[in-house]
């Protein structure tokens, strides 16, 4: 009964207000599965391609009309017949179909939504929620959320060089108190900002994004909002980075140019990483600290500092098995970040998640920094049982979207649900 009859595609908006691909998949019975693919703005040079019209007469040539014929045109009579739950000969025949190895005829985009819309309607037609459906166990474990509370870098315009400022309750009994706690600390941290007299508007991630002095003083902030919300910084509320640095990487040297203008070498940024982690203790986890092509910085960023911190790779992996091989083989970080479109497939993305396990990595699995209100990333990050998932401040329909339907999962698994907490980090905390 589950196999696919057709596939229908459109042109949806993403949380920037630019074109994104929703891909629909019915089955036999009649049930049908729904995608809505994310976008990034600090994307890897290595992602997945992106498939975009180019004409410049709609949406500046960001529409995505030829992704869209491509699952109407081109998957739909490839996929018909097959069986929606067979998860892995349908990302297999996608593959295939596109025959590059960028994903660059279909589009990683189409791909993406035909292989979570499939999933989708293999879940409905099997009456189990999609993390049941995608777990092959019984055990089922709520992620440590990473709330991005301040914003900068490529995700605002505000004189933070560092793209991500992120809190995340590991102290908390459950996912929900773990929410809660993080809610509280984003109204303290904005009457702190308030009292201050910087701005509270949020950027592309609901994380506030006021003109501060440094980096530094980031950290200082959320250091006293966690105080005031009342919770332990660190062993209640760690702050997670996302320094994004490939976006400020330029010719070898790493240069704050939103900040003050300075510049560094691949090893001074490793100097101030270290001296980071002492001066702030509360730091569990740092990604992207090195750019995607600082393949020796990482090598000598890991082996100085990959015993004291969660240490994620993002763009210098992009969710792609080949690369993430060579960079466990190169010994460069000990976590990888999961973003499906960066890859464009589920099967790769689990198969990455598999490598992690295997070689010692753990894994976060993320949202992008334009959104939509689908939600599956919230059932992946349960299914896979990895313990992490970063996606958004506690703001923006299209990040609490997520958080609400983790709050439900662990609502429908009650005593069977358990909050993964810090145990995720007890390897360096
Ligand atoms: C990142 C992401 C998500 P973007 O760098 O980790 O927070 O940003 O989607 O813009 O790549
Ligand atoms: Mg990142």
């Amino acid at each position: 009964m589950s196999q696919i009859v057709q596939l229908d595609a459109l042109e949806i908006m993403d949380s920037r207000g630019h074109p994104t691909i929703q891909v629909m998949l019915s089955v036999e019975s009649g049930k049908t599965g729904i995608a809505k693919v994310p976008s990034g703005a600090s994307t890897g040079k290595n992602e997945a391609v992106e498939l975009r019209d180019g004409d410049r007469r709609r949406y500046g040539g960001k529409g995505v009309r030829r992704a869209v014929e491509n699952v109407i045109g081109v998957i739909q009579p490839a996929l018909r017949g097959m069986e929606a739950c067979e998860q892995r000969a349908i990302d297999e025949r996608l593959l295939a179909l596109d025959g590059t190895s960028d994903k660059g005829r279909l589009g990683a985009n189409a791909i993406l939504g035909v292989s979570v819309a499939a999933a989708r309607a293999a879940a409905c037609e099997q009456d189990v929620p999609l993390y049941r459906y995608l777990a092959n166990r019984e055990a089922y474990v709520l992620p440590v959320p990473m709330f991005n509370v301040l914003n900068g870098g490529r995700h605002a315009d505000n004189s933070l060089d560092f793209q991500e400022f992120m809190i995340a309750p590991v102290g908390a009994p459950s996912f929900a108190e773990a929410l809660q706690a993080a809610s509280e600390t984003f109204h303290a941290l904005r009457d702190i900002l308030q009292e201050k007299g910087y701005e509270t508007s949020v950027g592309d991630e609901g994380g506030f994004a006021p003109r501060l002095r440094s980096n530094e003083e980031a950290m200082e902030l959320l250091g006293s909002a966690i105080d005031k919300a009342g919770y332990q910084v660190g062993s209640g509320i760690a702050i997670n980075l996302d320094p994004a640095a490939s976006e400020f990487y330029e010719k070898g040297s790493y240069v704050f140019r939103k900040s003050d203008q300075s510049r560094k070498s691949s090893s001074e940024m490793t100097v101030m990483w270290r001296e980071w982690l002492t001066r702030y203790p509360e730091i569990y986890s740092l990604e992207d600290g090195l750019a995607e092509e600082d393949w020796n910085g990482w090598t000598a960023l890991t082996r100085e500092l990959g015993t004291k911190v969660q240490l994620v790779g993002d763009d210098i992996f992009v969710t792609n098995p080949k690369i993430f091989h060579k960079g466990i083989e190169r010994g460069i970080a000990n976590s990888i970040l999961i973003k499906l479109n960066q890859i464009g497939t589920i099967t790769e993305a689990l198969r990455c998640i598999d490598m992690a396990r295997s070689n010692g990595y753990t894994a976060v699995i993320s949202h992008r920094s334009g959104e939509t209100d689908d939600t599956t990333i919230a059932d992946f990050a349960v299914a896979t049982g990895v313990g992490q998932i970063k996606t958004g401040s506690v703001c923006r329909g299209e990040r609490i979207a997520k958080y609400n339907r983790l709050l439900e999962i662990e609502h429908e698994l009650g005593q069977r649900a358990s909050y993964a907490g810090s145990s995720v980090y007890s390897r360096w905390k």
